[in-house]
């Protein structure tokens, strides 16, 4: 991510990005045209997320448009909206101005297809939020799909309406895209952040002219990480998807409450609060922001089932934001079995997602610990604790006497107050329950070549891996030695296509596990995308015989490439038998 972009030194980056960085938590609103149909065409259910239906059902333009002349929300409020994310204990509302469907919700001039121009309603619901995100001291940011637009004849996206090889993207880009972005930036005060999406094969030149234009007009604005060529002042990580590990630099992930970011009607697949929570803590122990989701009704109405959840969260955050506001990532780059870790300088949080037994074990940290206490605790009352080094395997363990019964019902959260900036070791540490997790994006990589083939992407794993010959090594620091069944998690494409039979091993340095890859189970993983799944195989078994450091080497020794999918590698987990 060039995030130096615009002469900006780090310095003024850094200030840039303060208000984002202490947030952590943002409210997603997806609202336009698709409400209305909510995901039914011709009394037809219409697969996929409800924002896209005019793709999905290739509804015409001149149907689409339609909708605009029943688009009247005589129930919004933009200040029971605006209520409902400050008691979320989001810290910024980022609202779809224009969705790829090209209706554009603020009063435009460069195109009438708009809230004010275009529908009964007539009233401009942008300014009406921009009043009230100013008043409650919340940062207003808007979405823009810059580069698919189905209503514009120029635009990318609408291959039903319009014959892709006649379209002259420029003429969108100057007509309509532009000036929107300009009018956005110039109607409604300053602007947090403008939030572009789905880039596709846009040029470089093109994106900088989007991105340009943001910080022309608002210099201090910033610009999400989809913009196009990796430019902008953050990374944006796949919709839904929360990396395995704790990443460098600053990303968000943006997701939803259900499985559609538009109201569909019969979307009812809420995760549960307790989830979102974890989640949440999940994202800022890896050093992320988490923007959250709620698609109005029609009428203007955040549906019940969301204000629910998102009420549950903001009572969780106010006794337990200070795990969560202004707090940094883990100081260990692993992903913990028990929960998430977060800090602050002099403060480690642990955050339970299953509270453990009452003599609790944390690997790996190295600083001092002064004190500890569950912070909903408003006495701070002292939780005895003791630490020590394991001399076989040279892991240091701090021991912590908890009650039996967790202190919340969502996440439980102990305080670790600590001398100076948090450490712990980053090696990979074998889990209390015995197993060891080995992701493929925290792998050193051996490659005979110059430079990796394999790259981490923005869903969880090394895509790209269509050769043999990339090692992929770990070293590990072994508690109890034993053995261990061998099991390998690859991620199928979005939709679920999956290409198997790629035989693999995995070497300890004292014995070897070699199989195919055997679509043995298929499972959802909370931090991936609904319709990317993931494939579990056992390989086989290997044995670990002493304990201490270990360095773990995996490789494809062949590769199915009919389908040309190649080898998704999440991770590959040692579970003791
Ligand atoms: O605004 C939300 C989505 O509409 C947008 N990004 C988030 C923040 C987004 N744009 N594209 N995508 C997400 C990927 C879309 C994939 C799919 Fe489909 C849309 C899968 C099902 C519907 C397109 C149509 C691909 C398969 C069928």
């Amino acid at each position: 991510m060039t995030t130096e972009y615009n002469g900006d030194s780090k310095a003024s980056h850094n200030e840039k990005m303060q208000w984002w960085r202490e947030a952590r938590f943002g409210m997603f609103i997806h609202w336009g045209l698709y409400a209305i149909p909510q995901g039914i065409w011709k009394g037809k259910e219409i697969d996929g997320i409800g924002e896209w239906i005019m793709h999905r059902a290739r509804i015409p333009v001149n149907k689409y448009e339609k909708l605009a002349g029943a688009f009247n929300p005589v129930e919004f409020n933009a200040k029971r909206w605006v209520k409902l994310a400050k008691r979320a204990g989001m810290k910024y509302l980022t609202i779809t101005s224009k969705h790829h469907d090209g209706f554009a919700l603020f009063k435009s001039n460069a195109s009438p297809y708009n809230m004010v121009d275009a529908t009964p309603f007539k009233r401009d619901v942008i300014a009406e939020l921009a009043k009230e995100c100013k008043k409650a001291g919340l940062k207003l940011c808007f979405y823009y799909s810059q580069k698919q637009d189905w209503h514009h004849p120029d635009a990318s996206g609408n291959d039903w309406d319009f014959n892709p090889d006649e379209q002259d993207f420029a003429k969108y880009m100057e007509e309509k895209a532009l000036p929107q972005v300009k009018e956005i930036l110039t109607q409604y005060g300053p602007i947090g952040m403008i939030w572009y999406d789905t880039p596709q094969d846009i040029t470089e030149a093109q994106t900088r002219a989007f991105v340009d234009a943001v910080y022309e007009l608002q210099p201090d604005c910033l610009v999400n990480g989809r913009a196009g060529h990796d430019i902008g002042d953050y990374r944006s990580m796949g919709d839904n998807m929360i990396p395995p590990v704790r990443l460098k630099g600053d990303w968000e992930t943006p997701a939803t409450l259900n499985d559609t970011w538009g109201f569909k009607k019969n979307d009812k697949n809420w995760k549960s609060t307790k989830s979102l929570v974890c989640r949440l803590v999940d994202i800022v122990s890896k050093g992320g922001n988490y923007l959250l989701n709620v698609g109005p009704t029609a009428e203007g109405v955040i549906p019940n089932a969301s204000v629910k959840r998102l009420k549950r969260m903001g009572k969780w955050l106010k006794v337990n934001g200070e795990s969560v506001y202004g707090a940094s990532a883990s100081p260990s780059p692993h992903e913990q079995s028990w929960g998430s870790i977060t800090s602050k300088p002099g403060r480690v949080y642990l955050n339970f997602v299953s509270w453990p037994d009452r003599k609790f074990k944390l690997y790996g940290l190295q600083s001092k610990v002064k004190k500890a206490y569950i912070l909903s605790d408003r006495k701070k009352k002292d939780l005895p604790f003791k630490q020590e080094n394991f001399p076989d395997s040279d892991v240091d363990v701090l021991r912590i006497n908890l009650h039996s019964s967790r202190p919340d019902k969502y996440v439980s959260v102990v305080v670790l107050k600590v001398e100076g900036e948090p450490e712990m070791d980053p090696s990979i540490i074998q889990q209390a329950d015995g197993s060891v997790v080995l992701e493929a994006v925290s792998a050193s990589i051996q490659s005979p070549e110059e430079g990796s083939q394999l790259v981490s992407g923005r869903f969880g794993t090394l895509e790209n891996w269509l050769r043999t010959e990339h090692v992929l090594q770990w070293d590990v620091k072994v508690i109890k030695p034993g053995i261990f069944d061998v099991m390998v998690f690859s991620q199928t494409e979005h939709g679920g296509e999956w290409e198997g039979a790629h035989r693999v091993s995995l070497d300890t340095g004292e014995s070897k596990a070699s199989g195919e890859l055997l679509e043995n189970e298929r499972k959802s993983n909370p931090r991936t995308d609904v319709l990317r799944k993931e494939i579990l195989s056992r390989i086989g078994r290997v044995m670990v015989s002493r304990a201490g450091r270990s360095t773990i080497a995996f490789q494809a020794d062949h590769l199915n490439t009919e389908k040309g999918l190649g080898l998704k590698l999440r991770a590959v987990h040692l579970i003791p038998v």
